[in-house]
C-alpha cells in the first residue's frame, strides 16, 4: 500500500551528528522504509528552520516535518504514529496488542528519552560549567534507572511486546542516542536489542539515506 501523494519530510542540511543517524528524521525515514513508502526529503539550514515558512509547518522551528498532500505534521512520534496507522507492518491488527505497542511508543518518548536527552545536552552544552562534574553523574544515574528497568522488562525477548512494532522502532532510536557514552554496554540485552533493530534492512536503507546527505554522495 502506498499513499496517493509521496510524502516530503525535512532533515538537517548539515546535521550536527555528522551522519550518525541520531537526529529525529532518522526514525521517520526508518518508519517509511519499514512500510515501503517512498518519500522525498527537503533539507533545511538552521537559519531556514527559524523562518516563517518553516515555522508554518513546525511551530518550534525544528526538524523533522512531514507533508502529505494538504496534511502537515511535526513531532517525530506523531509522524511515526501516522505512518503506522496508514500502513500495515508497524502496529498489530489485534486491538489490545495495538494499544500495547502504542504504549511502548509513548514510553520510548516520554519515559526513556527525556533522561537520555538531558544527559546528552549536558555533555554538549555544559562541559565548561563549574558544576558539570557534579551534575553529570546525577544525570547518568537517572539514565541507568531507566535502562535497568527496560532491560528487566525486555529480558531475553527480541522485541518489547511480541513482533517488531513502532514501539521498538522508537525505542531503538532513543537508545542509539547513548552511542559513545558507554552507558548502554552495562545491559547486554539492550545492546543486542539495538543491534537487532539496526540490522533490519529498512533501518539500513534509512541510515544510508541520511548518511548520504552528510557525505554529499
Ligand atoms: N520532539 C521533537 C520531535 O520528536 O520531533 C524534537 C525535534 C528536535 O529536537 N529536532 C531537532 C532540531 O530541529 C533535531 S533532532 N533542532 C534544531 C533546533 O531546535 O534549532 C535532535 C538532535 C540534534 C542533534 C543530534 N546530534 O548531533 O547527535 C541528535 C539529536
Amino acid at each position: 500500500m502506498s499513499l496517493p501523494t509521496t510524502p516530503t519530510i525535512t532533515a538537517f542540511e548539515r546535521s550536527p551528528d555528522r551522519g550518525r543517524g541520531l537526529a529525529r528524521d532518522m526514525r521517520v525515514r526508518w518508519a517509511l522504509e519499514e512500510v515501503g513508502q517512498a518519500y522525498k526529503v527537503r533539507l533545511v539550514s538552521f537559519s531556514a528552520m527559524k523562518e516563517a515558512a518553516h515555522r508554518a509547518l513546525h511551530p518550534f522551528g525544528q526538524i523533522p516535518t512531514y507533508e502529505e498532500g494538504d496534511l502537515a505534521l511535526f513531532e517525530s512520534g506523531a509522524v511515526v504514529f501516522h505512518i503506522a496507522e496508514r500502513h500495515k507492518g508497524l502496529l498489530p491488527d489485534e486491538a489490545n496488542a495495538r494499544a500495547r505497542a502504542i504504549t511502548w511508543m509513548f514510553a520510548a518518548l516520554n519515559t526513556v528519552e527525556p533522561p537520555i536527552v538531558d544527559r546528552s545536552m549536558a555533555v554538549v552544552l555544559e562541559q565548561g560549567k563549574p558544576w558539570h562534574a557534579e551534575r553529570l553523574p546525577v544525570l547518568e544515574d537517572r539514565v541507568h534507572v531507566r535502562l535497568s528497568e527496560l532491560s528487566s522488562r525486555l529480558g531475553r525477548a527480541d522485541w518489547l511486546d511480541g513482533a517488531f512494532s513502532a514501539g521498538d522502532l522508537l525505542m531503538v532510536t532513543v537508545l542509539r542516542r547513548l552511542n559513545g557514552s558507554g552507558l548502554l554496554e552495562k545491559y547486554p540485552n539492550l545492546c543486542a536489542y539495538v543491534a537487532r533493530g539496526e540490522a533490519r534492512p529498512a533501518y539500513q536503507r534509512a541510515f544510508d539515506a541520511q548518511l548520504a546527505v552528510f557525505t554529499g554522495s
